[in-house]
């Protein structure tokens, strides 16, 4: 690599993380103090302003996580610590203007950490950077539209065009982002998704007809038992422990799985309580609720084990006293029972516990659980989807509720518990790079022009095509290309050897310094801010984890006149580069793209009135009336052998894994307070005995390799950090760890990056 490049990875810390005493209970009183600090921060009227807008009816829908908001009766407070943290940082009073652009070249940026980038705050006015430049320069928003339209012009095929997208994008942005690409001839339309559920949404469309979960909010409150795997929600999805709270204090069973004792499946204190008078002393007297009854620590991918053992020992309890299985369901609904049984008789109990690294007891008091529960839920997120086998693994998880027929019944189903706040609602806007041929044809029909039908690239793809050539322009709405994709080095030499990479963003990341010949800067409004538009203000609407749709209007002052909407942006684009819609009229009044959505998107009739009479459930054909829109007709159980870890003696799995401070690649803070883990994140986390065998001593500092294809990867200056993990197992924190993450290790079928399973050697730091 050319020395003269900006580096791509994040930089070195200055100083060492310091470990303490993880948190004892998850939320509780720091909770509300770090909200409370966070107001200050925003000015103290802006912040109360924005706070009490979140998922508020009238409000704008949190940018964090997606999990939904209740239907009725929301509180004054309807968000928690992190989401509080996600306004605040669109909040910011701070702002990168020209003048900053001019003072820090490219490369001087890139030696800043991603925690230093984001507190700069908003971005303010577009910017390019021109061919062979060091400094980004202001540039107008129709030069900047026509030179993108210059670019992509100029290519031999729309198909060397990649259109990325993240998952914070409204429901009508992600909609014209599609038709653009699809007007424009390509079907190139990567997103987050196929870092995160795409697992998820293979593995239940195989299984059950549907890409989505089956449960709605209102199931966790008729649950009997649920089970939480791979998935840290006391971080990642904080209004989750509240359900799950009121779950277990119903007398519901909680079941979590996880390599690690995440501390928001163990200890809770509600900070909806200190806002109670009523509750605010016995709260802070409690320790909290201990959430789950039973913790299997399972080695990292050994779920597929753990959930084939829970199964064996229900077929095995059937066989013994009868009365566990549901028959009528399986027989009346479902395809494959009888190649199930077969295999899980065939499979011994010993591959089981060792594969899985639970004790077979353990196993069993889960079954026991799932035997006495009349309706279960099955949540999981990232430990399950960013594994070699996820989709396996996945079936077998609903291998599991089918046997009890807890599927598409109340306080049953599945669970897949998504990620950015509209992760959901661009897939069902069109943003795929394989949608089915009748969606297509609607799209066509609506629009008088033919969509391509070849399969575009999804975001493995369109990073070897850029590596090969064969992608020439990047245009992303939203995200960070460079540091949430896997193989840094591999990923930035790729986005080195495009024409154009072109960013509409809100904050400053690391995406905006490793780039194509020619780079743009699009700043866009933030979800929290006033849309005005010729038409008048204008509202966007999302959909969360469980299908439903919400208005969200932005109620703060936009960080800077020079903003424009993603709508706005996307349209601009379009006009410039003369596709035939009615871009310009789209752009000033929202109401005119849902009319076109409700045409085309199954569940949006009557989509303008519906969403401002209250937020409305999508139609669910397994939720709503068991119908399995598979290719029988029926639910199948799908049998999968238990994958053989490919790891030689001194490996070590890695799992790539979230602070309590960090939004996927936005660094808010440098600490994570449930793990411990204080002033800095290089921390790489192992079991005390790995410690000791390797010679090494907490506090030291490693180097971690992975040799993945013969190519060597390297990160470091890692802290070693001794941790509740088994052993052979060790965890880091994303997005510093993903220069280890192979561009050729994706999980079957679904091309997901295996960011939860990185085989790695920990050396002494060189
Ligand atoms: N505050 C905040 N909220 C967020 C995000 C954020 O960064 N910050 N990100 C959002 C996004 S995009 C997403 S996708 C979600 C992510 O939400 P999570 O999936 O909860 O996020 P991760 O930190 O990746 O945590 C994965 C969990 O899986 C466990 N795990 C790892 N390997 C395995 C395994 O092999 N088996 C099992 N059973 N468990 C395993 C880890 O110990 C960890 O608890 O959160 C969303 N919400
Ligand atoms: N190693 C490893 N890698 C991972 C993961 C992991 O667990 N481990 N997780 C994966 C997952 S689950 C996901 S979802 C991806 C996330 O991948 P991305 O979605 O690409 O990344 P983010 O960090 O969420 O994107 C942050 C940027 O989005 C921009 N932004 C914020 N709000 C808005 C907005 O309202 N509009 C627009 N246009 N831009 C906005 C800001 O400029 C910010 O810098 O990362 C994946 N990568
Ligand atoms: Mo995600």
């Amino acid at each position: 690599m050319a020395s003269n490049q900006p580096a791509a990875q994040t930089p070195p810390e200055p100083e060492p993380a310091r470990l303490g005493p993880p948190s004892t209970a998850a939320a509780g009183l720091k909770a509300v103090g770090v909200t409370a600090r966070l107001v200050g921060e925003m000015g103290l009227a802006r912040g109360v302003r924005a706070l009490l807008a979140v998922n508020q009816a009238d409000g704008f829908d949190c940018q964090s996580c997606a999990w939904p908001s209740p239907d009725g009766d929301r509180h004054v407070f309807e968000f928690c610590e992190n989401g509080a943290k996600a306004v605040a940082d669109e909040a910011t009073p701070k702002r990168i203007t020209a003048e900053f652009f001019r003072k820090h070249a490219v490369a001087e940026l890139a030696a800043q950490s991603d925690h230093w980038l984001n507190a700069q705050g908003r971005l303010t006015e577009p910017m390019v950077l021109r061919p062979g430049a060091t400094h980004y320069a202001p540039i107008g928003w129709e030069e900047a539209f026509a030179l993108i339209a210059a670019e992509l012009r100029a290519l031999p095929t729309p198909d060397a065009a990649a259109f990325y997208t993240s998952g914070r994008t409204s429901n009508e942005a992600a909609f014209l982002w599609q038709l653009l690409a699809r007007q424009f001839g390509t079907n190139n339309l990567p997103d987050c998704s196929n870092m995160c559920h795409e697992s998820s949404g293979v593995a239940l469309g195989e299984s059950i007809g549907i890409g989505k979960g089956t449960v709605t909010l209102e199931d966790f409150e008729h649950a009997e038992a649920i089970f939480v795997i791979g998935q840290n929600p006391g971080t990642n999805h904080p209004r989750m422990l509240a359900a799950l709270a009121a779950a277990k204090a119903r007398g519901a069973k909680i079941v979590s799985v996880n390599p690690l004792p995440e501390i928001g499946t163990e200890r809770f204190k509600n900070p909806q309580d200190f806002l109670n008078p009523l509750k605010v002393l016995t709260t802070l007297a409690g320790e909290g609720a201990r959430l789950s009854d039973l913790w299997l620590q399972t080695r990292i991918a050994g779920d597929l084990a753990v959930m084939k053992g829970i199964m064996k020992a229900l077929l095995e309890a059937e066989a013994a006293r009868g009365g566990v299985l549901d028959r009528e369901f399986i027989a009346q609904h479902t395809a494959g029972f009888e190649a199930l049984a077969a295999d899980l008789g065939r499979a011994s109990w010993d591959e089981i516990v060792e594969a899985s690294g639970v004790p077979r007891e353990t196993i069993l008091a889960a079954a026991e659980i799932a035997m006495r529960s009349k309706a279960t839920i099955c949540c999981w997120a990232m430990g399950l989807t960013q594994q070699p086998e996820a989709v396996a693994t996945i079936q077998q998880v609903v291998n599991l509720l089918l046997l009890r027929g807890s599927i598409g019944r109340r306080g049953a189903g599945v669970c897949p518990v998504r990620g950015h706040s509209n992760v959901q609602g661009d897939r069902t806007m069109g943003i795929c790079e394989k949608m089915p041929e009748s969606w297509l044809a609607r799209l066509d029909a609506e629009f008088g022009f033919s969509s391509p039908r070849t399969h575009g690239h999804d975001t493995v793809e369109t990073i070897r095509a850029m590596h090969d050539c064969r992608v020439r322009v990047l245009v992303a709405m939203g995200g960070n290309f460079l540091s949430a994709t896997p193989d840094t080095e591999f990923t930035a030499a790729a986005l080195r050897r495009t024409a154009l990479t072109a960013h509409i963003s809100t904050k400053l990341n690391r995406a905006h310094l490793v780039t194509g010949r020619t780079a743009l800067i699009l700043p866009c409004l933030g979800r929290s801010e006033r849309d005005a538009q010729a038409g008048g203000e204008q509202f966007v609407t999302t959909e969360d984890s469980m299908g439903i749709i919400n208005a969200s209007r932005g109620r703060l002052t936009p960080a800077s006149p020079e903003l424009r909407s993603e709508v706005a942006i996307v349209c601009g684009l379009a006009a410039a580069l003369g596709l035939p819609a009615p871009w310009r009229e789209f752009a000033t009044d929202y109401d005119l793209i849902r009319d076109r959505i409700a045409r085309v998107v199954p569940g949006f009739a009557d989509y303008n009135r519906r969403v401002r009479a209250g937020a409305f459930y999508l139609p669910n054909a397994v939720r709503d009336r068991r119908e399995w829109r598979t290719a029988t007709g029926r639910a199948h159980f799908i049998v999968a052998p238990i994958p053989r870890p490919g790891v030689a003696p001194g490996e070590f799995v890695m799992m790539t894994i979230r602070t309590h401070d960090q939004f996927n690649t936005t660094v808010y803070g440098l600490d994570d307070r449930y793990r411990g883990v204080f002033g800095g994140r290089r921390v790489v986390f192992m079991h005390s005995d790995d410690i000791t065998a390797l010679g090494l001593m907490q506090g030291q500092r490693v180097d971690l390799t992975n040799r993945h294809g013969g190519t060597v990867r390297l990160a470091r200056g890692f802290m070693v950090a001794p941790y509740r993990i088994p052993r052979g197992c060790v965890a880091t924190y994303f997005p510093e760890a993903n220069v280890l993450v192979p561009i050729g290790s994706t999980a079957a079928r679904s091309n997901t990056p295996t960011s939860k399973y990185v085989v790695v050697t920990v050396a002494t730091a060189g």
